[in-house]
């Protein structure tokens, strides 16, 4: 392997950068433009993009919702990060780290600003009382898992993906790396789901819908065409558990909220009611 870069005494932005995100990358933080951000009826207002880190909160709202919590309607507006839509000045004032999603609750006074996609499920579960056991050592091995999910998907997402998928070159150090990382994280999966119907016990939870967008999607072939690559049909219990949440209906409903690309069954770029998904979901083939 040869290695003909040599790093500069100090980094400047000048530095070659290249990739599919370097025309919204920068190396400073806070708002880039003057917009506010549209507030639509339901209290629960949703800023966000069905990458996976976006459809943790989808999947959350969606479950909700399927339990009968008639509070967790809420409104979902597109957050084109490709565009730049993340730093705009009202989305900062919600979320300083300018990445989705970010959510307001507007039914407590002064408005609650929440962001960080582990933050979100946890002020969801904690505010519905759902997907969290309340016993200390069930609700314990739940964070475990969800904080395991937030540490190690940037491996998965930021290392893995975005080297085998988006770098402007196969880069061979990089993609070893990562793969070697993420192939161990899903060992760790496997093993946990050989033991367990779902990811911190019998009960399904905000660990599971914290990992399926990514290690789900990951197996199942949804994200970075990667499946053979990884040999996930290695990881038997990580697929069959993937399908299994796979076919519940507030998972099916979840993914495809603030999703603007894909077949016309799968984009539902803004939702403000239960008919904004229902009507897309007619569209699929049968
Ligand atoms: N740790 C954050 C990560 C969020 C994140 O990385 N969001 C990405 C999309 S998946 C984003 O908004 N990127 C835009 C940018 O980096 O400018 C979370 O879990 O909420």
């Amino acid at each position: 392997m040869t290695n003909e870069y040599t790093p500069p005494q100090v980094w400047t932005v000048d530095s070659e950068n290249g990739g599919q995100w370097a025309s919204i990358n920068r190396a400073d933080s806070g708002a880039r433009h003057e917009k506010a951000l549209p507030i639509g009826e339901h209290a629960l207002q949703l800023y966000s993009l069905a990458t996976p880190n976006g459809q943790k909160v989808t999947i959350m709202l969606e479950e909700l919702l399927a339990l009968g919590v008639v509070d967790a309607e809420y409104d979902a507006y597109l957050i084109n990060i490709g565009e730049g839509n993340q730093f705009s000045s009202g989305f900062v004032d919600i979320n300083p780290n300018s990445k989705i999603p970010a959510l307001v609750d507007h039914s407590v006074d002064p408005e609650l600003h929440v962001f960080e996609s582990g933050a979100i499920l946890l002020y969801l579960a904690d505010k519905f009382g759902h997907f969290l056991p309340k016993d200390i050592a069930a609700r314990t091995e739940v964070m475990n898992w969800l904080f395991w999910l937030q540490g190690s998907a940037p491996y998965l997402g930021g290392g893995f993906g975005h080297f085998y998928a988006y770098a402007p070159e196969k880069f061979e150090y990089p993609i070893n790396r990562f793969t070697m990382e993420t192939k161990r994280q899903l060992d760790v999966l496997d093993k946990q789901l050989a033991k367990n119907k779902f990811i911190a016990g019998d009960e399904y939870s905000i660990a599971d819908i914290a990992i399926w967008p990514w290690y789900g999607n990951l197996v199942l072939g949804n994200i970075y065409d990667a499946a053979e690559f990884l040999d996930v049909e290695s990881y038997v219990h990580v697929v069959e558990w993937a399908k299994t949440i796979s076919e519940r209906k507030a998972v099916q409903r979840g993914k495809i909220v603030n999703r603007s690309w894909g077949e016309e069954w799968e984009q539902v770029p803004e939702r403000h009611s239960a008919e904004d998904i229902d009507m897309v979901l007619k569209k699929q083939p049968k």
